[in-house]
C-alpha cells in the first residue's frame, strides 16, 4: 500500500465559532492550524477563508493572504475549495482558482445539503473543470452520492478532466450517501483501477471511516469542516488533534505516513 495522506479540512464553511470556540476562522488562525495539522502528520489542506465577521467566504484576497501564510511555514499541499457555502454564486466559488494552487476540489454533482442544496448542474462542473485544466490545478472529485463519479467520468471523455483520477467520498452528509462501511466499499470499488482515493466522514463517521480508509488503501480527510468533536459530547481541541489520532492508529496497522512531497508523487502533482 502506498503510504497515507492524511488532508486537513480546516474549517469549512458550516461550523462557527458558536459549535467549537475552538475553530480557526482569521487567516492567521487557519494558516497556524494547518501548520500545527502539518507537524501532527497532514500533507494536504483543504482550504476555505472566512470573512472579518467569521462568515464563509471565497473572497480572493482572503485565500491568498491565508496561502502565503501557509508557505511561510511548510510545503503542505494546498486545496482550495470551490464548493464554497450553499448559496454562493458560480462565480465567487471559481474565483480563487486563478491564485493556481495546486488542487482545488471539484463536485461532480447536485445533492440536498442539510435544508439546502448544494447546486453542481452539468454546465458549472464543465466550466469549473476547464478552467482547472487551464490553469494547472489537479482536482479532487468530490463524491457525495454515486452518481457523481459517472458524472466525473464522462467529463474525463470530454478531455475535461484527466485519469487517473483522485476522489474524496464525502459521506454523511444529511442528504447525500450515508458513512456506513458498505457506502464506502461501493464507493471505493466503483472508481477506476488506478483511482486515489480519500475519504472524509462527517460527524460520528469520520473515525470508523477513517479506520476503513487505512485498511482498504484509500486515504483520509478529518478536521472541523467535517466534524468538530474527538468523541461523543466531546468536542476536538484542534483540528491537529484529529489528525494526531488517524497518524496514530495509522501507524499502529502498519501504513506508514507521506509527506507532502511522497503525497505529491501518489496524487501525480508536479511542482513547475
Ligand atoms: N460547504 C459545502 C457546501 C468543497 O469544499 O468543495 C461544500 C464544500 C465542498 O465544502
Ligand atoms: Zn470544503
Amino acid at each position: 500500500m502506498e503510504k497515507l495522506i492524511i488532508t486537513v479540512a480546516i474549517c469549512g464553511a458550516e461550523a462557527r465559532k458558536l459549535d467549537n470556540p475552538a475553530l480557526p476562522v482569521t487567516p492567521e488562525e487557519i494558516a497556524q492550524e494547518a501548520y500545527k495539522s502539518y507537524l501532527a502528520g497532514a500533507s494536504v489542506v483543504h482550504l476555505h477563508v472566512r470573512d472579518q465577521h467569521g462568515n464563509p467566504s471565497q473572497d480572493v484576497g482572503n485565500f491568498r493572504y491565508a496561502m502565503e501564510l501557509i508557505r511561510q511555514k511548510c510545503d503542505m499541499i494546498i486545496q482550495i475549495s470551490t464548493g464554497g457555502a450553499i448559496g454562493a454564486s458560480p462565480e465567487e466559488r471559481v474565483a480563487p482558482l486563478e491564485l493556481m494552487p495546486e488542487m482545488a476540489s471539484l463536485t461532480c454533482g447536485t445533492v440536498n445539503f442539510g435544508e439546502g442544496v448544494f447546486w453542481n448542474p452539468p454546465n458549472l462542473i464543465t466550466g469549473f473543470a476547464r478552467r482547472m485544466k487551464e490553469l494547472g490545478v489537479r482536482p479532487e472529485i468530490e463524491v457525495f452520492e454515486a452518481g457523481m463519479i459517472q458524472n466525473a467520468l464522462n467529463l474525463v471523455k470530454k478531455g475535461l478532466l484527466d485519469s487517473p483520477l483522485h476522489f474524496d467520498f464525502v459521506m454523511g452528509v444529511p442528504g447525500g450517501i450515508t458513512g456506513y462501511l458498505r457506502d464506502l466499499i461501493y464507493l471505493s470499488e466503483t472508481v477506476p483501477p488506478g483511482s486515489t482515493w480519500t475519504v472524509a466522514g462527517i460527524g460520528r463517521f469520520e473515525l470508523p471511516l477513517a479506520v476503513a480508509a487505512i485498511i482498504l488503501g484509500g486515504h483520509v480527510r478529518v478536521g472541523f469542516e467535517d466534524n468538530i468533536y474527538y468523541r461523543k459530547d466531546v468536542l476536538a481541541e484542534s483540528n491537529a488533534q484529529l489528525v494526531e489520532r488517524v497518524k496514530r492508529i495509522a501507524l499502529e496497522l502498519g501504513r506508514e505516513i507521506a509527506t507532502p512531497a511522497e503525497a505529491r508523487r501518489i496524487l501525480h502533482i508536479s511542482r513547475d
